[in-house]
C-alpha cells in the first residue's frame, strides 16, 4: 500500500505532557502537584505519596494537566 501515516506528535512545551492524562499512579514517596497550565499555573491536583487514581474525571482533571511538580 502507500506510505505510513504520519506519527502523532506531542506538542507539550515544557514537560512532555499536555492535556493527555486521564489517570495517575504516584509510585514515589513524594507528593506530586499537577497543574492545569504550563509553568505550574491554573487549577491544581495533588497526588499524595504512594497513591493512585485511575479516574481523573471525577476530579475535574481529565486531560487537563499540562505541567507536573514533585515536592
Ligand atoms: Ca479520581
Ligand atoms: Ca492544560
Amino acid at each position: 500500500m502507500g506510505s505510513l501515516p504520519p506519527k502523532h506528535t506531542r506538542d507539550g512545551s515544557g514537560g512532555g505532557i499536555n492535556d493527555n492524562i486521564s489517570s495517575m499512579n504516584n509510585t514515589t514517596y513524594r507528593g506530586i502537584y499537577m497543574y492545569e497550565h504550563a509553568n505550574y499555573s491554573g487549577f491544581s491536583y495533588y497526588a499524595r505519596p504512594r497513591s493512585e487514581d485511575d479516574d481523573l474525571t471525577n476530579n475535574d482533571f481529565d486531560n487537563v494537566a499540562s505541567s507536573i511538580r514533585f515536592l
